[in-house]
């Protein structure tokens, strides 16, 4: 799975010549974390900034940033969010795919993600978490259920993908970096 990183680097580089900074957002407990392990990236700091979140950031590898927080129920310091959205490139939005009681709430943390200024035109790829899980919907449902046909402006897409395993995970940073190619063009 190290070739995970090395895809998503030999893609952004080829096509951007510089630096990339990805940002992986998504609930607590949708799989952020299990997939920056699944990266195999090295050094993943975990800090908790006195503004009071949990930041995970992964250094710099090869010109790829990833910057990783669990968004929802914080209305205290979202305020403070941009500050880590400014120059992201291209964002990834963790979802568990078999928690259908919290879709609305990653719907509406996503639409609120997306209409920062920050993240203007900003591409996205939705990684529906957890398909080995019974009951997990299918990334066209989850599409559906997130009402992501409203979000304007921007390409996205919807990958299925189970962390642990690693399943659907290059295939969703593939794509995202075709997504961050086009965008920066
Ligand atoms: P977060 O960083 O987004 O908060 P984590 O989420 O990466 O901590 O994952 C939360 C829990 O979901 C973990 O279980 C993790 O193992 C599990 N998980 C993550 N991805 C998958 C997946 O694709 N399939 C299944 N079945 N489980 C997954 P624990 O038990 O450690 O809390
Ligand atoms: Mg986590």
């Amino acid at each position: 799975m190290g070739l995970l990183l090395s895809t998503l680097h030999n893609t952004l580089m080829r096509f951007t010549g510089y630096e990339a900074r990805i940002l992986m957002l998504g609930l607590d407990a949708a799989g952020k974390t299990t997939i920056l392990y699944r990266l195999k990236l090295q050094e993943t700091v975990t800090t908790v900034p006195t503004i009071g979140f949990n930041v995970e950031t992964v250094q710099p590898i090869r010109n790829v940033t990833f910057t990783v927080w669990d968004v929802g129920g914080q209305d205290r310091i979202r305020a403070l969010w941009k500050y880590y959205y400014q120059n992201t490139d291209g964002l990834i939005f963790v979802v568990d795919s078999a928690d259908p009681e919290r879709f609305r709430e990653a719907s509406s943390e996503l639409s609120a993600i997306l209409e920062t200024d920050e993240m203007r035109g900003v591409p996205f790829v939705v990684m529906a978490n957890k398909q080995d899980l019974p009951g997990a919907r299918r990334p066209g449902e989850l599409s559906e259920e997130l009402e992501l046909r409203k979000m304007k402006g921007r390409r996205w897409h919807v990958q299925g993908c189970c962390a642990t395993t690693g399943d659907g995970l290059v295939e969703g940073l593939e794509i995202l970096t075709d997504l961050v190619k086009e965008f920066k063009k």
